[in-house]
């Protein structure tokens, strides 16, 4: 798929009045980078492919009884990843987002791969001091540097440390030695171990109570099992399922300003549109949440 040439697609097709960017509440952000990637490859027709999906998602929400899209979902034009150096599409990602927190939306960007979220976090950092970050990940991302890269995929949380920006990490299952030890030693993150969420150790309102009043929704989709996301660069097994996300999603949004979110790391599988579906219909869950749950 050639990108510099297609088109973007709408998120939901949606009739004109509600994908405006003048008064739609939300902003979809494609951001198709992909240049640190470890393992299998294809992060970059991620977005492309959560936009096809979407126009397949249900417009009507039973679990909210309401029409998320009503709230207006715009879509941006996606973004032509730089490829003069890794921070180039970092710096990319922050003004974007930082154009859509400015006008007070809500900002949902898909990747990509996890590094650009260094960048929508710095730009909600900006306006929300007290920003704190919710993680959905397979792995804490918390290495000092990734093949000779201190702004790889496998780094970001690490980068978001050193904003001092409290970090809440669900679902992680996958960490190296030198990792862990930093996070013995600094306790930079609150982390639910995905064995313990799997032996129900955890409620999600636990998880909740340790964001604070802001917060940044981080989703790498190798978080899920890869039963229900094996379209991504490195499935890892024990994930959380459909439900168990949105557990924890609900009271996160239900209690505190969730100022925006972004979707890493899918990597479409030809033939396989479970995993690009589940990403567009949680796209609209994120909106549905943020603007239709009862608070
Ligand atoms: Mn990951």
């Amino acid at each position: 798929m050639n990108h510099a040439n297609a088109p973007t697609l709408g998120f939901g097709g949606l009739e004109p009045e509600y994908c405006d960017p003048a008064t739609a509440k939300a902003v979809v952000i494609p951001m198709p980078y992909e240049g640190t990637t470890s393992y299998r490859s294809g992060t970059k027709e991620g977005p492309a492919a959560i936009l096809l999906a979407s126009r397949q998602v249900e417009l009507y929400d039973e679990e909210l009884d309401a029409e998320p899209f009503t709230a207006g979902i715009a879509t941006m034009a996606e973004i032509q990843p730089s490829r003069r150096d890794y921070a180039a599409p970092i710096a990319q990602t922050y003004e974007a987002v930082r154009e859509v927190l400015v006008r007070d939306r809500f900002p949902i960007v898909l990747g990509g791969e996890h590094s650009i979220s260094a960048g929508a976090i710095r730009a909600a950092r900006e306006l929300y001091p007290d920003l704190s970050v919710l993680q959905i990940d397979a792995h804490a991302d918390l290495r000092d540097s990734y093949e000779d890269s201190p702004l790889s995929h496998a780094s970001v949380m690490r980068r978001v440390c050193e904003l001092k920006i409290p970090i809440t990490q669900v679902g992680i299952r996958n960490l190296c030695a030198e990792e862990m030890a930093f996070w013995r030693q600094e306790r930079p993150s609150a982390i639910f171990w995905a064995r313990d969420l799997n032996a129900g150790r955890h409620a999600p309102e636990e998880i909740a109570a340790t964001l604070t009043d802001h917060v940044f929704v981080t989703i790498d989709v190798d978080g899920l099992d890869p039963a229900i996301m094996p379209a991504t660069g490195t499935p890892e097994p024990g994930g959380l399922f459909w439900y168990d996300l949105l557990d924890i999603l609900r009271p996160v949004f239900a209690r505190h300003t969730v100022v925006g979110a972004d979707i890493l790391e899918l990597a479409p599988i030809p033939g396989n549109v479970a995993p690009d579906f589940l990403c567009a219909k949680l796209v609209y869950k994120l909106v549905g949440y943020r603007f239709f749950t009862p608070r």
